[in-house]
Order: structure tokens, then C-alpha cells, then sequence
């Protein structure tokens, strides 16, 4: 199945999926089922599977044909070349392509000028009119690439230009850019392009990422330690008459292998295998040459065979506009499809199904909570009417006055189990904290600091360790403390189970120390990025202030699924106990009136019992109706294929944006 099938396959899944979880959420309120823990619960599958994005990104050296293989993939549709792709340098700022349906179809382009300032990219996404529009016609081909053309746009300024928009370091001279007879140098007109089309796959859920070739990449620290790594599926591109160079070699080692990872999520392309076609050559000696290719650009790079794949983009792009069934075969396009789509999206349909299921079991364990004290309270009922068989009015009379007793003790020892509740939220207090935006902001002005001394290059490694170490360590305490409240938690509960018969069950603990591996990986591609030529731009006030921009928005997003966490525990806990004691609350009237209508003879006990009998009976549909629901879910959730080729989405980043 080519990426395109599966993709969409995948979306028919995630709108079945959506679907199915809004009938739940009304037979569920119908039902009386739904508390805050559930709605939240429920509210969080749904957002999970509506949001789901799967990131793609495209990285080489330039002109190796990134962007023709976008076309070639995603955009043949349109019957001709809508990325830039030519010649020489051409993609000059990393392009995003995606879809939100509340913004036009358009282009969207942030000034480089916005490198002098200190915000980060995350920061200038939420700032629309800082980005110049350009709105986009789907309908007319010649407009859209037209309008594409700007990715490519480059500006002329002097070096001291450069140097501020960081673009010209005298430490590394080798990576500069060269400067022209008028001494002016070139950089990139725009920052980041945005790309905003209704193309199905974007709709989708899938979001491109081109990138501009070696210089620029190194550039914008942001693409190297957040984009890239954050990509579910890198794409790396090697030209077949070349194989791999020096810098493609550099590119690999600085973007696309992080140590003590898997290059699971890693495809490489030996693209332009139609340069090696040959009138001279038999077929058979042209794929010898394409097959060495291939073992020797695997072997260098320490991959397996399998995931290196020959193409060529551009011939399966003219292929595919001039409908060349025999052309688009010879240019392997539909291998590389396949390959995409079974490894990427099969990996990614896998996760993401694994964590829904996680999240309706939970659900279903919560629901199941409260019809389980519903069907206490009605056993009891059962057994007082039963009880009160034969007796004669002031046995009736008696009965009535102890369940009034009973409410009057219970109303009363309310304060106990807000005693629970007070001591819960105190303690949660110090989680929070620890996982607050200000520990984090004081955490990292002092890596701020630290890699403003002068002479940091040979610290950089301590400084960003010692700054990590103290978050994890943050987390472990976090973790320490959770537990423990865990442990006061079920203790208490426990003992109001006793004392109340309730029956409450402290909600699965938050994992924390699941954040540390997110942790240890940012970490890793920071350091990775540091290590390779970039650490001596860190003389440069504004690019060690970039960078920890870039390190804080991250880390931003770890805390905020980590505290999202600790949030849906605490809410989880917190309704239970309110609906055990709505539910008592409830059991009292229920129990009173029953009294009241059997003392009034308004409706005889038997009558009465076959009432209660009914509801049982109702009781139980309901929870096979639930079983029956849920499982349906479930059921959808399971992974239907297996991907034959294996490389992993990069799977910490793509766990941790699913939880
Ligand atoms: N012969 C041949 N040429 C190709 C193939 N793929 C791309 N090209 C050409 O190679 C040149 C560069 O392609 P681009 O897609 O612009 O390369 P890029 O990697 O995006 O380069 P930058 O944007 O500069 O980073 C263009 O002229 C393409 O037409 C291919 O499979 N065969
Ligand atoms: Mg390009």
C-alpha cells in the first residue's frame, strides 16, 4: 500500500474513530455516566485523534532533489511542478506544509529580519501579522507554484548583516557564505515558510517539512533541535551518481543519527538513479551500478539495504503528470510509496492506537465505577424492602427513623472526606510547582548564563548536563511525591471504603519518569548540534539566546504533558469522590421514599421490589451496552498491518504528543 492509501486509510480510521467516540459521549450523559473524569478522559481521546499530526521531514544537501520528491509524492495531482526545484541552491528557508482549516489557503512567510529579535519560531507562529500573506488559489496550478517561487527568495546584505541574522560566523569561515564582488553577501529573504493548502493527505493530519540544503540548515538552530527531532519520519536524500559525500556524511552525522537511538524513523533515498541510465549500458549493468550504490551508501551510513531506496523524483514526477505507467515503474517512485507508507504511517497508526486504547480502558474502568456503587445502592435497597416483609407499622416507623439517623451521621462526617480532599490538593500543590514554568525559566537563565561565560566551549557539555540533571531531577522528585501521595491516597480511600462502604479505587498513577527520557533525547540533539561546528557560534550573545529559546519551548511541551498528567489524576480522584457521595446522597432520598410510599400504602412492597428488580435489570444492559460501546472502540483500535519494512517513528516524541 503506497503512502497516499495508507494515509488515507488511516484518516477514515481517525474519523470512524471520532465518531464513534461522540455516540459515546451522548449515550453516556443519556445515562447519567458522565463525570468530570470522564468527560475529561473522553474529551482527550477525541483531541488525540483530531489533532494527530504526522511530520515528515525532507533533509539533504542542496539540490539533491528534496523538494522534487515532494512534487513527485505529493503533488504530481496538480499536473506539474509546484515546489521550486532546480539547479543550484534553490529552497532557501525550511518549508511547512500542513492544513488548518481556520486559515485561508495561503503562503505564509516569516521576515528573516525577525532573527534579531529573541522569540522563538513557536513564538512567531502565535504573532500572524508579523508574517507576510500571500493567499493561494488550489484551482489554478500556475498561480500556486508561482506563488511557491518565494521559498526561494534571497536578499543581499553586508557581512555585518549576515553575521547579526546569524549567517556569518568567523570562527567556522568554512561554512560562510561566499561574499560578491560588491562585498555583499546572500542570505535568505524569509525565516520559515507556512503552506496552507486542502490537499487530502494534509487534511489529513500530515504536515511536510522541506529544508533548504546544509548552510541554512545549520543557520536556525530551532530546525536542528526541535523540527527535525520532532519528526515522526526523517527522509534523507543522497544523489546515486555521487553517493554519499563528505557533506552529506556532515549533515548525516549532525541531523539524522542520534547516539544510543535507533535510526528507526530514518529513510534514506538514493535519488537520480535515471542519471545513471545509459543507452550503453545493458539494464542489467545499470542496475549493477544502482545496486552498488546502494550497498555502499547503506554501509556508510550503518544502515541495512533495505533502507536505503533508489528512485528517481524527477522522472516519477513526469511519470506521474504524463500518466507513463513503464516510466513510473523504472523510477522506483512506487517502492519508495510503499516504503513510506507501511513504515511511517504504519508506526504511527500503531502508536497512536496503543495510547487510545490505554485511554479507553481508563474510561471504561470509570464508567464501570459508577454503575458498580449504583448496583450496591440498589442491593441494599433490595435487602431493606426484603427485611421489611411481613412487619407491622412501627417496625416500618423504627426502620424510617434509623435511615434518617444514618443520613444525619453521614451529612456529619462529611468534613472527613473533605479532609482527604484538602490534604490531596496540598500535596499535588508541590508537584505542581515542580513542574511549573517559572522552576523551569530559573533552570534555564542559569544555562543562559553559563553559556555566556566566555570559554564555554569546552563546558558546554557540563553546562547543559549539570542544567538537565537538576531537571530530572525535578522529575524524580516529582515522581517521589506522586508516589506518595498515591500511597496516602489509597490508604485513605481504603479507609472511607470501610467506614462508608464506598467504593473508591485511587486512579492509576502518574508516570513521570517517562518525561526523563524525553529529556535525555533533547538533551542528546542539543549537545549533537553543539558538538559539530556550531559550538564556536556560541560567542555570539544571540545565538546562545536563540538556542535556549529553542531548548525552552520544548522542554515547555514535555512539562505541559506532564502536569496534564498529574491534572487528569487529580480530577480523577477528586470526581470519584464526589459522585460517591452524590450517589449517598442520592440513596437516602431513594431509601426514605421508599419507606414513605410503603408507610402510605401507596404502592405495596412487592410492588416495590419488582421496581427495584427492573432497575437491576437495566442496570446490566446498560453495562454490557458500555462493554458492547467501548470494545467497538477498541476494537477499531486494533493495528491492522504490519509494517514489513521497519523503521520506527521517532517513537519518545510521537508517545509523549500522544499522552
Ligand atoms: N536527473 C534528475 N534530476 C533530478 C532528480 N530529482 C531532482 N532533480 C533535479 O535536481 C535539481 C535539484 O532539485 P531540488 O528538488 O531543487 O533539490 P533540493 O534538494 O530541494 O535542493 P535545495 O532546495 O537547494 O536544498 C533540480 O534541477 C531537479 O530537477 C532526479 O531524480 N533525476
Ligand atoms: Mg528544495
Amino acid at each position: 500500500m503506497s503512502f497516499n492509501e495508507k494515509f488515507d486509510q488511516h484518516g477514515v480510521w481517525r474519523r470512524e474513530f471520532a465518531l464513534r467516540l461522540k455516540l459515546l459521549a451522548e449515550w453516556m450523559k443519556d445515562h447519567d455516566l458522565l463525570d468530570a473524569a470522564v468527560e475529561e478522559r473522553l474529551h482527550r481521546l477525541e483531541s488525540q485523534v483530531r489533532s494527530d499530526k504526522v511530520m515528515v521531514a525532507f533533509v539533504a544537501e542542496f539540490s539533491r532533489g528534496k523538494s522534487e520528491l515532494i512534487n513527485a509524492i505529493f503533488f504530481a495531482g496538480y499536473g506539474r511542478r509546484i515546489m521550486p526545484a532546480s539547479a543550484g541552491r534553490t529552497t532557501m528557508c525550511p518549508t511547512e506544509l500542513g492544513y488548518d482549516a481556520e486559515v485561508p489557503p495561503s503562503l505564509r512567510l516569516l521576515p528573516i529580519e525577525t532573527r534579531l529579535q529573541p522569540q522563538a519560531l513557536v513564538e512567531w507562529r502565535l504573532a500572524p501579522e508579523k508574517w507576510t500573506r500571500i493567499d493561494l488559489d488550489v484551482n489554478n496550478p500556475a498561480q500556486l507554484a508561482q506563488a511557491l517561487e518565494k521559498v526561494a527568495e534571497v536578499r543581499q546584505v553586508s557581512k555585518d548583516e549576515a553575521r547579526a541574522l546569524g549567517f556569518w560566523h568567523d570562527s567556522s569561515p568554512d561554512d560562510n557564505p561566499l561574499v560578491g564582488a560588491n562585498g555583499l553577501v546572500e542570505v535568505p529573504k524569509w525565516r520559515h515558510a507556512l503552506i496552507n493548502i486542502a490537499h487530502p493527505l494534509l487534511k489529513q493530519g500530515l504536515v511536510i517539512l522541506d529544508t533548504p540544503g546544509l548552510n541554512a540548515i545549520g543557520a536556525e538552530p530551532e530546525l536542528t533541535v526541535s523540527l527535525i527531532p520532532q519528526a515522526h519520519a526523517v527522509v534523507f536524500i543522497l544523489a546515486a551518481d555521487t553517493g554519499v559525500t563528505k557533506s552529506d556524511l556532515a549533515i548525516w552525522r549532525e541531523h539524522l543519527i542520534t547516539e544510543g537511538e535507533a535510526s528507526d524513523g530514518r529513510l534514506v533515498v538514493l535519488n537520480k538513479i535515471d542519471t545513471l541510465w545509459d543507452a550503453l549500458s545493458s539494464p542489467e549493468q545499470v542496475q549493477a551500478q544502482i545496486d552498488r550504490q546502494r550497498a555502499t551508501s547503506a554501509e556508510i551510513l550503518g544502515l541495512p539495504e533495505s533502507q536505503v531506496i533508489p528512485v528517481s523524483a524527477q522522472k516519477g514526477l513526469v511519470a506521474k503528470v504524463t500518466h507513463d505507467q513503464q516510466l513510473l515503474q523504472a523510477s522506483c517512485l512506487p517502492a519508495l510509496e510503499k516504503a513510506l507508507g507501511e513504515g511511517v504511517m504504519g508506526q504511527r497508526q500503531k502508536i497512536l492506537r496503543a495510547a487510545v486504547a490505554g485511554g479507553i480502558n481508563e474510561l471504561r474502568a470509570e464508567a464501570g465505577r459508577a454503575m458498580s456503587i449504583r448496583r450496591r445502592d440498589l442491593a441494599e435497597q433490595m435487602m431493606e424492602l426484603r427485611g421489611l416483609r411481613g412487619k407491622n407499622v412501627s417496625v416500618i416507623r423504627h426502620m424510617r427513623s434509623r435511615i434518617e439517623q444514618e443520613q444525619a451521621e453521614f451529612d456529619g462526617s462529611g468534613a472527613k472526606i473533605y479532609a482527604v480532599r484538602s490534604v490531596h490538593l496540598k500535596l499535588l500543590r508541590e508537584v505542581f510547582n515542580l513542574l511549573s514554568t517559572p522552576t523551569l525559566r530559573a533552570e534555564l537563565a542559569e544555562l543562559t548564563h553559563a553559556l555566556k561565560q566566555p570559554g564555554i566551549k569546552l563546558g558546554v557539555k557540563r553546562a547543559y548536563g549539570q542544567t538537565f540533571s537538576r531537571l530530572r531531577e525535578g522529575l524524580q522528585k516529582a515522581q517521589i511525591l506522586s508516589t506518595e501521595i498515591q500511597s496516602m491516597l489509597t490508604a485513605s480511600f481504603r479507609q472511607l471504603n470501610a467506614e462508608f462502604s464506598f467504593s473508591l479505587q485511587a486512579p492509576k498513577e502518574p508516570e513521570l519518569t517517562r518525561y526523563i527520557h524525553d529529556l535525555d533525547q533533547i538533551e542528546r540533539s542539543h549537545l549533537q548540534y553543539l558538538g559539530v561546528s556550531n559550538v564556536l557560534k556560541l560567542s555570539q550573545a544571540e545565538f546562545s539566546e536563540r538556542l535556549v529559546r529553542a531548548l525552552a519551548t520544548r522542554l515547555r511541551g514535555v512539562y505541559e504533558s506532564a502536569l496534564g498528567e498529574v491534572e487528569l489524576w487529580n480530577k480523577s480522584a477528586a470526581s470519584q469522590l464526589d459522585a460517591q457521595l452524590r450517589e449517598r446522597r442520592r440513596n437516602f432520598g431513594r431509601r426514605l421514599e421508599a419507606i414513605e410510599r410503603i408507610q402510605q400504602a401507596a404502592t405495596g412492597l412487592d410492588e416495590r421490589i419488582a421496581e427495584i428488580d427492573t432497575q437491576e435489570g437495566v442496570l446490566n444492559e446498560l453495562d454490557a451496552k458500555l462493554t458492547q460501546l467501548t470494545s467497538h472502540l477498541l476494537s477499531g483500535s486494533a493495528p491492522q498491518a504490519r509494517a514489513s519494512v521497519s523503521f520506527n517513528a521517532a517513537e519518545p516524541v510521537a508517545l509523549s504528543q500522544a499522552a
